[in-house]
C-alpha cells in the first residue's frame, strides 16, 4: 500500500461492505493540495421559537455584545428551559430544503446536512477518541447524512452528570452575556445592568443555510449562529455568513498542557465555523468557578496559521482532502452497490425506488470508515415507527424522488 496517496478503498464486495482508511497526519512537513472550497452562500435562515417551532424569520437572530469581564456563568442556572435530547433528524433543514427560495438548490445539491455533521465527517482523521455513526441515503443525486443516535446513546446523554450539565450551561449562559436581541449596544433596554440578556432557553435557536462546494460536490449546509456584529462597529447583518460571530467557552490557560489542549480544541473551531462562512470565534475563557476572566477574538481563517508548527498541530488540507474523498467515495460506491443490486432490498407500500435504502457509516477513531447497506431490521430502527422513508419524511422523500 502506498500510505501516502491517503485513503484505500476496500471493496468486500458481496456484503456490500466497503472501508476507507485514513491518510497519514504526519506529514513531514508538506501539506496535500486541497480541493477547492466555495465560501458559503446563504439561502434562507430561519428561527425556532421558545416553544420549539421552526419559523422563517429571524425571530431568533441576536447581535453581539461585550460580555461583561468577572460575569458569573452560573447565573440563572435554575432557570434554564432545557431543550430535551433529540435523535440527529434533519427534519429542520429539510423543511427550509423544500422552501422555494431553496428547492431549486436542493435539487443541484449532492450532499445535505446539519454542520455539525459535516465537521465530524472533516477532523475525522484528527480524532482520536470518539467514533460516530451516521445513516446515509442517496436520493436523485444526493447524499443525505443523519447522525445515527441508538436509544443507549440517547439516554446517557439525557443522564449528563451534574457537573456535565453546568458546564453545559456555562457555555449558553456566554451566550447570553454575550449579545443582545438589538443591533445597537449604546441604547440596549434589553440587558440587565450585568450584561444578562434573557433567561437560556436552549429551544431557541437561529439557524443558517447555505450552498458551497467542496471539490466536484455541492453542499447544502444548515447549522446554528449565536449571533451577528451589532451596529456599533459599523458592521450590519447583510444576509451573508460575513458578520457571524461563533461564540465558545473554555477554561483559562495556565500552562502547556492546557495550550495543547486548547490548540487541538481549535481544529474543531476551526472547521465548524470555515463551514457556514463564520469569520469570527469569540473566546470567553472562564475560571474553574465558572467566571469569565478573559475574552479574545480569534478569526477563523487566520486559526491554522496559529498552531502551524506546534506539538499537536492540524493540517486543514488534510481534513479538506479527506472530506473530498469521503463524499466522493461514497457517492461512486454507493450508486455502484446500487446499480449492482437493483431493488433487492426491501422497499416501502408504494415506494419503489433505490434512494430508499439506508446506508451505515461507521467511523472507527485513528482507523477508517465502513460503509454497509441496512437490513430491514436496521432501517426499522431508524425509521422508529415515524412516517418515513428511511430516515427522511415520506412527503420529503416524496417531493424529491420525482
Ligand atoms: O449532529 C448534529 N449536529 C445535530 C444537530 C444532531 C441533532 C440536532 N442538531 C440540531 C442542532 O441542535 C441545531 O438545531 O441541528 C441544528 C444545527 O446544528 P449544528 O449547527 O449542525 O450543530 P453543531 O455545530 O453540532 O452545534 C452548534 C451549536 C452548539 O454550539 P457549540 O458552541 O457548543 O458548538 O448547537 C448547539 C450548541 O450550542 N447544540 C445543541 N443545543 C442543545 N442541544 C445541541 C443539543 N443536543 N447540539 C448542539
Ligand atoms: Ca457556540
Amino acid at each position: 500500500r502506498r500510505k501516502e496517496d491517503g485513503p484505500h478503498v476496500h471493496s468486500k464486495g458481496l456484503n456490500s461492505c466497503l472501508e476507507l482508511e485514513f491518510p497519514p497526519t504526519s506529514l513531514g512537513g508538506s501539506s496535500p493540495s486541497p480541493p477547492p472550497f466555495q465560501y458559503p452562500f446563504q439561502l434562507i435562515s430561519f428561527s425556532y421559537t421558545p416553544t420549539r417551532e421552526l419559523e422563517f424569520t429571524d425571530s431568533a437572530l441576536r447581535y453581539y455584545a461585550i460580555p461583561p469581564h468577572g460575569a458569573d456563568l452560573s447565573f440563572r442556572y435554575d432557570s434554564w428551559i432545557k431543550r430535551p435530547e433529540e435523535r440527529g433528524r434533519l427534519d429542520g433543514l429539510l423543511e427550509a430544503c423544500l422552501h422555494e427560495r431553496v428547492f431549486p438548490e436542493t435539487r443541484r445539491a449532492n450532499v445535505i446536512s446539519w454542520r455539525g455533521v459535516m465537521t465530524k465527517i472533516l477532523t475525522a482523521p484528527y480524532e482520536d477518541r470518539d467514533g460516530w455513526e451516521l445513516n446515509v441515503m442517496n436520493v436523485a443525486d444526493a447524499l443525505y447524512f443523519e447522525e445515527h443516535t441508538t436509544e443507549g446513546k440517547l439516554k446517557e446523554k439525557e443522564s449528563m452528570t451534574p457537573r456535565n450539565r453546568l458546564q453545559t450551561y456555562y457555555g449558553y449562559a456566554f451566550e447570553s452575556f454575550a449579545t443582545s436581541a438589538t443591533p445597537s449596544t449604546s441604547d440596549d433596554t434589553s440587558r440587565l445592568p450585568n450584561g444578562w440578556s434573557g433567561d437560556v432557553n436552549t429551544n431557541v435557536q437561529w439557524c443558517s443555510v447555505v450552498k458551497t462546494k467542496l471539490g466536484k460536490m455541492r453542499l447544502l449546509v444548515g447549522g446554528e449562529v449565536d449571533c451577528v456584529k451589532g451596529m456599533s462597529c459599523n458592521k450590519k447583518y447583510t444576509g451573508q455568513p460575513n458578520t457571524f460571530v461563533e461564540l465558545k467557552t473554555s477554561m483559562t490557560i495556565r500552562g502547556q498542557t492546557d495550550e495543547a489542549r486548547f490548540e487541538k480544541k481549535l481544529l474543531k473551531f476551526y472547521f465548524q465555523s470555515f463551514l457556514l462562512g463564520v469569520p469570527e470565534i469569540v473566546v470567553g475563557f472562564r475560571t474553574p468557578s465558572g467566571r469569565i476572566a478573559d475574552l479574545q477574538t480569534f478569526k477563523t481563517i487566520e486559526l491554522p496559521r496559529l498552531v502551524r508548527g506546534k506539538k499537536d498541530a492540524w493540517d486543514p488540507n488534510i481534513c479538506l482532502s479527506w472530506g473530498d474523498r469521503f463524499l466522493t467515495f461514497l457517492k461512486t460506491s454507493i450508486d455502484e452497490l446500487r446499480d449492482q443490486e437493483p431493488n433487492e432490498t426491501p422497499i416501502q407500500e408504494g415506494i419503489s425506488d433505490a434512494g430508499a435504502h439506508v446506508w451505515r457509516v461507521s467511523f472507527k477513531p485513528g482507523k477508517g470508515v465502513d460503509v454497509r447497506l441496512l437490513d430491514d431490521a436496521g432501517v426499522q430502527e431508524v425509521q422508529n415507527g415515524e412516517d418515513r422513508v428511511g430516515f427522511l419524511p415520506t412527503s420529503y422523500f416524496r417531493k424529491v424522488s420525482k
